[in-house]
């Protein structure tokens, strides 16, 4: 996308059925944006949207995937990838016991800053089907260190404030990381030069 605002991708990933797709296309097509949602060209699973978040606009590529973590093409072609959706449906008890393994998946590689990982607790709109309560979600949510979003898909309860949570914590992390960048500047032009007697 070559809007000129900065870009963030976020990969969706959770077990089968619990409306990662749904999720993506009904942010992407909420009729909130200045873009027009599409695909990219290579990939049908890529949706695309601008969104702005205190009064800044930026781009939410949100990378569709397949149940297995960060595959390796993803890693490349959306290098980085600025955040993860682990997303489990409260209707479905095992998409819930999956999150834990999904988590170890999708974390960076060694030596790497951990992702920003948010917990999507999806299907909320479905009451008489719940599986998995609110507590439930928390307490995971507090094991992992992340924030939970109860979310429905299907009526957008919660999609958009998730969303702008996530970025939120993407342009913290960036601002940490060039504060930390600059600091390491001042320090390093600080110290003594190598002396060669
Ligand atoms: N009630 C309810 N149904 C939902 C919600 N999100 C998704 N669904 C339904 O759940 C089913 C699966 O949704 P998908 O978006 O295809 O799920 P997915 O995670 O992309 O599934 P896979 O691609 O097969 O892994 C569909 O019938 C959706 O309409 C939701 O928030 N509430
Ligand atoms: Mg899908």
């Amino acid at each position: 996308m070559s809007t000129g605002m900065d870009s963030y991708n976020i990969l969706i990933t959770g077990a089968a059925g619990v409306g990662k797709t749904l999720l993506a296309t009904q942010f992407t097509g909420d009729g909130m944006t200045d873009l027009e949602p599409r695909s990219s060209a290579d990939d049908d699973h890529v949706l695309c949207r601008a969104l702005r978040v205190d009064n800044r606009m930026c781009a939410v590529q949100l990378i569709d995937a397949v149940e297995s973590g960060v595959p390796d093409d993803h890693e490349s072609r959306f290098r980085p990838i600025h955040a993860v959706a682990l997303i489990y449906s409260v209707t479905d008890r095992a998409s819930f016991e999956r999150i834990e393994a999904l988590h170890e998946l999708t974390r960076s590689p060694r030596g790497g800053r951990e992702r920003i990982v948010v917990l999507l607790a999806n299907k909320c709109d479905a009451a008489y089907r719940r599986e998995v309560s609110r507590e439930e979600g928390k307490m995971l949510a507090e094991k992992l260190e992340c924030v939970v979003f109860e979310t429905s898909a299907k009526t957008m309860q919660n999609v958009h404030a998730a969303f702008v949570a996530i970025v939120r914590q993407i342009r913290e992390r960036k601002e940490t990381e060039l504060r930390e960048g600059a600091r390491g500047m001042r320090t390093a032009s600080r110290s003594p030069r190598c002396l060669i007697l």
